[in-house]
């Protein structure tokens, strides 16, 4: 639960309301006596028009939605709190990254960018990452991504991209993807893309939890201390469970299986208490250092390599409540790049200068107007006044006869920073020296469009190379137009050569002639294999078992992984008992997608079950640890598969088999399996 101290859950337990034991009542409050039945004439008559609980009921309903956010319609949300490890005082005079005492509310939403708030949870696409501190300065909004750089330089192609990814406009199809002609004819035609194209085909797209993805402003911010000095800031969030994506394959079951699968894995973690845990980490840049680099800080479709500027670990973020209400909550969060507290600026990128217009422009259409900061999500837990007051939905009465400054009446009240001689905690933007004409033109600083796609291709392993071919040919393999194809893989020459001969190669055309050398580099941070990989906390798996089954050694191996944080399911051909266990899941309602690992149990029986061999055969084509027990041989052998690597076998000793299966978890995938001749 929630930290009791928590001023923005006793602020919210004004608004929070409880049916239970209550009476059912019109919006006035009359009590009504029975909502079955509409008032009408007669048993058989017309239904009156003077049934005012008819009236509002209907209407209240017709009302029910409101426009689903313009991107990011699809997310879900969490409360929790920031602590910050060491004041950063010398950069900043934010006061929540000043003192190590304070406990920071806050709410994290996280989305996918493309697809309606239907759509399903697994789709190859961004996820959004967007914080709202409540600090006691006012709300600081970080809106960000899983990916740390963006499709394009300047917002005012914002409009271009979205309609080009998502669903065509003439057949609303495909939803929630990017494998169609539109969207990759605006890759073909706009290079800034390529670096953000080459994470959005990596496996970063395709996360396996919103609880094992890093988070990234994006943006070159700026931290500006009490002396006015500012320092150029990049913020990264990074999952304490570490990085970890899932399969493709994996991905179009689980659409299937469970749409709501990120959504419900961050809801079962906060509600068993395995709160989600994030470090916030700095790249701190000196003002003097801006031209520093070969690249642009403005241009948010770069990166400062890690082994360039060292993330700083500065504070964690917890998340340990669920909403109460998706919508009231959730849905209705708004969050705004603009939304800055003081120590906290602008830079001049153009992409981030663009969305602090756009961010409050969204929210007064899709909230109804300009005084959504007073729905209970939204609320600061600083005091709020100001003498912008009417408009939709006003919620707060406020007295007195002056809604204007300076006034003498309300002896100046509200008073600003400058007029009551009181500067305390007023925001004050960085005084940046700016001069130049008036034009619309790119700086050149922005035009090398490949080279951090190269690195990043460089850094990847074997296999998240082998992953990205594969992503292009999927979504180009959707792709209609043969010349659209043709020209992003002329793209890709100018990224790597062999990456542009392997797609070029599938997509069954000759490999470019033209290729640019590649610079060689690497940045080992961008590869997931880097990541750690030490822990099995909240990996979910399934024990096969039917009865008859030995499950003395089943129960010795669940205590020893469920020791460790892991979360074991009992999946039996059908629901009740197998011996003294109850059955979790039945085999038939489940699939091996919505686990990270299979332990076989046994008994003989399901080795000639479709279902439990499938599973496991499909759970190897996924990489994904496999433990067979004594019992389960016969299983494993029905499975036939093509090799063993990452299957702990029934021939491990009792002794060893509980920590040799953990380990193999815990490497999360193993990706060296011949997986392309199992049929799964
Ligand atoms: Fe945006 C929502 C992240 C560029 C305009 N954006 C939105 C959300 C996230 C991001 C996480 C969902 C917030 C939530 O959960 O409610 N957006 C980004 C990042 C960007 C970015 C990391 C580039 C670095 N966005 C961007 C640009 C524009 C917008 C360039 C417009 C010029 N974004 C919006 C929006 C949304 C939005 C239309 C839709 C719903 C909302 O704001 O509240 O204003």
């Amino acid at each position: 639960m929630a930290d009791g101290n928590d001023e923005k859950q006793r602020q919210l337990d004004r608004y929070r309301v409880d049916s239970e034991g209550s009476r059912l009542t019109t919006d006035q409050g009359v009590r009504v006596d029975d909502t079955d039945n509409s008032l009408s004439a007669g048993e058989r008559g017309p239904t009156l028009l003077e049934d005012f609980h008819f009236r509002e009921k209907i209407t209240r309903f017709d009302h029910e939605r409101i426009p689903e956010r313009v991107v990011h319609a699809r997310g879900a949300g969490a409360y929790g709190y920031f602590q910050l490890y060491e004041s950063l005082a010398e950069f900043t005079a934010a006061d929540f990254l000043c003192d190590t005492s304070l406990r920071t509310p806050v709410f994290v939403r996280f989305s996918t960018v493309a697809g309606s708030r239907g759509s399903a949870d697994t789709v190859r696409d961004v996820r959004g990452f967007a914080t709202k501190f409540y600090t006691r300065q006012g709300n600081y909004d970080l809106v960000g991504n899983n990916m740390p750089v963006f499709f394009i330089q300047d917002g005012i192609k914002f409009p271009d991209f979205v309609h080009a990814v998502k669903p065509e406009p003439h057949n609303e199809i495909p939803q929630a993807q990017s494998a169609h002609d539109t969207f990759w004819d605006f890759v073909q035609l706009q290079p800034e893309i390529t670096h953000m194209v080459m994470w959005l085909m990596s496996d970063r797209a395709i996360p396996r939890s919103f609880r094992m993805m890093q988070g990234f402003g994006v943006h070159t911010f700026r931290l500006v201390n009490a002396d006015g000095r500012g320092t150029f800031v990049k913020f990264h969030w990074r999952p304490v469970l570490g990085t970890h994506s899932l399969v493709w394959d994996e991905v179009l079951r689980i659409q299937g299986n469970d749409p709501d699968f990120n959504r419900r894995d961050l809801w079962e973690a906060i509600e068993r208490g395995a709160f989600p845990e994030w470090e916030l980490g700095l790249q701190l840049v000196p003002e003097e250092d801006e031209h520093g680099f070969d690249f642009d800080l403005l241009d948010a479709t770069k990166i400062i390599p890690e082994e360039t500027v060292p993330v700083r670990v500065v504070g964690r973020m917890v998340l340990d409540r669920n909403p109460d209400n998706f919508f009231a909550e959730t849905e209705q969060v708004a969050f705004h790049t603009a939304n800055v507290v003081p120590g906290i600026d602008f830079t001049n990128d153009p992409l981030l200068q663009a969305r602090n217009f756009s961010y409050l422009d969204t929210q007064l259409i899709r909230l109804g107007g300009p005084n959504f900061a007073q729905i209970p999500v939204n609320r600061p837990v600083a005091p709020v006044h100001n003498d912008q007051r009417d408009g939709y939905n006003q919620r707060i009465v406020h007295r007195g006869r002056t809604s204007y400054a300076p006034n003498s009446i309300s002896g100046g009240c509200p008073m600003s920073g400058v007029l009551s001689g009181d500067m305390e905690g007023v925001y004050r933007h960085y005084q940046e020296r700016v001069d130049g004409a008036k034009i619309r033109k790119r700086s050149p600083s922005f035009d090398d469009h490949y080279s951090q796609a190269t690195l990043f291709w460089n850094s990847m392993s074997g296999w998240e190379r082998r992953h990205i071919v594969e992503a292009f040919l999927f979504e180009l393999g959707h792709v209609e137009r043969r010349y659209i194809k043709e020209q992003v893989v002329q793209r890709l020459a100018n990224v790597d050569g062999d990456l542009a001969r392997q797609v070029a190669e599938g997509l069954g055309m000759p490999a470019p002639a033209v290729t640019t050398p590649n610079h060689g580099r690497t940045s080992p941070a961008l590869s997931q294999a880097n990541a750690p990989r030490d822990s099995i906390a909240t990996r979910k798996i399934a024990f096969l078992v039917a009865d008859g089954a030995d499950l003395g050694r089943a129960g010795q191996v669940r205590a020893a992984l469920e020791e460790k944080g892991a979360v074991c399911e009992i999946v039996a051909p059908h629901e009740g008992q197998v011996g003294s266990v109850t059955v979790d899941r039945q085999l038939s309602a489940v699939s091996s997608v919505l686990y990270d690992a299979v332990l076989l149990v046994g008994d003989g029986e399901l080795a000639g079950n479709g279902h439990a061999v499938h599973f496991v055969r499909e759970a190897f084509k996924h990489g994904k640890a496999i433990g067979a027990l004594p019992g389960g041989e016969a299983l494993l052998e029905a499975a036939a598969l093509p090799g063993r690597q990452g299957v702990i076998g029934p021939e491990t000793t009792r002794d060893e088999f509980a920590a040799a299966f953990a380990a193999a978890i815990a490497e999360h995938r193993t990706f060296d399996r011949d997986v392309d001749s199992v049929a799964a």
